[in-house]
């Protein structure tokens, strides 16, 4: 099977993965139980979160028993392929305990370059407005099938910036003092709550940029390639990501807190 074809193929299943787990969560939506807390008080898991997890390892597994597995739940396999899915089952899960419909299940998978782990592809699905993003490595993004393209060149004082904030509260301390300085330089600030939801709004140009600096791979795995593919330049920042066409990324980058590193 040629790399190509074997991308369409993975694309397929991570889109397939991601609806399975989405359907976990609209059959939830509003009666979450088994709410629990992670790192903070401010950090909640539901059985939604658990069961949209499950959901999706079920199908990788019985596609794909030899590739490992990366999930914000606690899916963890090693694997002897070279490939890896990374997954986050309920990005935005506070949007989700409130009813606030903002949150995504997303699916990436990944290969092993002898370094590190890069892109295949991913997939990130929005039970809520019934949008599938997806993006494979070199082919472009797409919602719903339609071709993605960022908005580029934004000028910083034009841009709608989306950002997120950690559940500590002294990382939140240094992270509004990022917004204080930015703020007065563009048009607006947005934090919705879903960074592979931001990622996939700046790949599909309802945000013109998405910077948080506290984020775990399965946050942005999936949505850092849909917005590369969509034409963003995405650079780590901390754990996390600054994602922004090119012009609007040089910009924002250049000598500011949002540093590209
Ligand atoms: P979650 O909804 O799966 O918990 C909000 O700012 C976004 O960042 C959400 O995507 C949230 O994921 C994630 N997030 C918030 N704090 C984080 C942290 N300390 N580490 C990793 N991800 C975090
Ligand atoms: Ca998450």
């Amino acid at each position: 099977m040629s790399r190509t074809s074997e991308r369409e193929a993975l694309l397929r299943l991570a889109v397939a993965a991601a609806h399975r787990g989405g359907a976990e969560l609209t059959r939830r939506a509003g009666k979450a139980t088994g709410v629990a807390f992670k790192s903070t008080a401010t950090d909640p898991v539901s059985d939604a979160d658990r069961a949209s997890e499950s959901a999706v390892v079920e199908l990788l597994t019985r596609e794909r028993p030899g590739d490992g597995l990366l999930g914000e739940e606690g899916a963890e396999r090693a694997g002897d392929s070279g490939l890896r899915w990374v997954i986050d089952p309920l990005d935005g899960t506070v949007n989700y305990l409130y009813g606030i419909q903002h949150s995504a299940v997303s699916v990436a998978c990944e290969r092993w370059d002898g370094d590190g782990w890069r892109p295949e592809v991913g997939a990130v699905y929005d039970p809520a407005r019934d949008e599938t993003f997806s993006a494979a490595l070199g082919a472009g993004a797409h919602m719903n099938g339609r071709p993605l393209a960022v908005n580029d060149p934004v000028a910083p004082a034009a841009a709608l910036v989306a950002t997120g904030f950690a559940y500590a509260a002294a990382s939140r301390a240094r992270q509004a003092a990022v917004v204080a300085e930015l703020l007065p330089r563009v048009r607006d600030i947005r934090s919705g709550g879903s960074a592979a939801l931001e990622l996939c709004w700046v790949a599909v140009g309802r945000c013109d940029a998405y910077y948080e600096d506290e984020l775990s791979r399965w946050d942005w795995a999936a949505g850092a390639l849909i917005a590369t593919e969509a034409g963003a330049v995405v650079t780590p920042l901390g754990s996390g990501v600054t994602a922004a066409g090119p012009a609007l990324h040089a910009a924002l980058t250049g000598g500011s807190p949002i540093t590209a590193r």
